[in-house]
């Protein structure tokens, strides 16, 4: 099976009309032949700079045109950042992504997201980060300093956009996104589901994703947290069925890339957020809070992925050959190299590393 990055919006508006079970068994059948069966790439998220933020995302409780209560925070000092980065990995998680409420970092802050990265990098856990927008050179310096991955999300169609963000246009995050591409860095790109946008929206924001010249290599899918205070506090109710069909498409166009069931757990059921992982999605974000919103307790996950035999995957440096994911379509799945994930989620409780 190929991986195509010539998907045409008619394909991917096809796969959306499928009825539903259909569309869950195909992505299944995908997610069988490139990933490791019940596993979970396991992240924490922190927010190192919160609040003030210039920009108008109307989803965002970030932005300081919108009245929602949150206490602005400065760049945190390193030894806390590293403090919250080893806590994350006793606690089972193997990638750190570390977030800041920038239009786009500037260089004396830069600097100091660089010592984070170098820091945490040495604690031996996958680094992450999304600072806004970034030029080509920005992006080599977080390269250098040993950034794995970059966030920066698409959100949703270019069309629906308009009416999401004014402040920085569809193509600056594409830009943003060929340079960390061109970096060398892996991509983490996805969107938000929920924000009152047509099934049209959807498709196109994954067809965009998937024609890419290289399909990123994580695609969070997040839902709409509705924060009082925001412009899309009130947008109209998602059906969440609507919500596993974005992530099982995804999967089937993007087929190497770790889908991540991302924002919104909070309000999922677990039988939905099984539906979701059914439909393809290994990836979530592991801890409490996510930026600045809620997130299901660490209990509660481990008690989950127990239920469902689900185990945490270790970080790709541990996996036979950094290209595990991209050799996996020619192999049968392989054997669960994971520790189960009592042994991995639990860590917390017995003080244990893991990764
Ligand atoms: N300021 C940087 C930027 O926007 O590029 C990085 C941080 S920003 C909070 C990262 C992403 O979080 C956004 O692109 C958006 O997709 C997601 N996000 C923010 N608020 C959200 C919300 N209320 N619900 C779901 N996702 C949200
Ligand atoms: C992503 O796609 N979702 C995360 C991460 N990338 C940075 C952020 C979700 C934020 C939800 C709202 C909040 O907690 O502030
Ligand atoms: Fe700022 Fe990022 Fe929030 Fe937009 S999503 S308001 S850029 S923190």
């Amino acid at each position: 099976m190929q991986v195509r990055s010539d998907w045409t919006l008619a394909e991917v508006q096809q796969l959306f009309a499928q009825p539903f079970m259909d569309l869950l068994f195909t992505a299944q059948q995908v997610h069988r032949r490139f990933h490791t069966p019940n596993t979970m790439q396991v992240s924490t998220l922190l927010s190192i700079k919160t609040g003030a933020c210039p920009e108008d995302c109307a989803y965002c409780p970030q932005s300081i045109r919108y009245e929602t209560g949150l206490e602005s925070e400065e760049l945190l000092e390193l030894d806390a950042v590293v403090e919250r980065a080893s806590a994350a990995k006793r606690a089972g998680a193997t990638r750190f992504c570390m977030g800041a409420a920038y239009r786009s970092p500037k260089p004396k802050d830069l600097r100091k997201v660089i010592a984070m990265i170098r820091a945490v990098k040495q604690l031996g856990l996958e680094t992450c980060a999304t600072l806004g927008m970034v030029s080509g050179e920005q992006a080599r310096e977080l390269a250098a300093a040993g950034l794995d991955y970059y966030n920066h999300n698409l959100d949703t169609s270019a069309d629906y956009y308009k009416k999401i963000i004014t402040t920085r246009t569809y193509q600056d995050r594409l830009d943003t996104l060929q340079a960390v591409r061109e970096a060398g860095m892996s991509v983490c790109c996805g969107g938000i589901i929920g924000m009152g946008e047509q099934a049209e929206d959807r498709a196109e924001l994954l067809h965009t994703l998937a024609t890419l010249p290289v399909h990123p290599e994580s695609v969070p899918i997040n839902q709409l947290v509705r924060v009082p205070g925001t412009p899309l506090n009130n947008a109209p109710p998602l059906d969440p069925f609507d919500f596993v069909r974005t992530i099982a498409v995804a999967r089937i166009l993007m087929p190497r890339a770790h889908v991540r069931l991302s924002a919104g757990r909070g309000e999922m059921s677990d039988e939905l957020q099984a539906l979701c992982f059914l439909a393809g999605a290994n990836s979530i974000f592991y801890g409490e809070k996510l930026l600045t919103t809620g997130n299901p307790d660490t209990a509660s996950d481990r008690a989950l992925f127990d239920r469902l035999r689900i185990v945490a995957e270790p970080p790709a440096s541990a996996q036979s050959g950094a290209s595990a994911q991209s050799s996996a379509a020619a192999q049968p799945p392989a054997a669960a190299q994971p520790l189960a994930a009592a042994a991995v989620l639990s860590i917390a409780k017995h003080g244990a590393a893991m990764g």
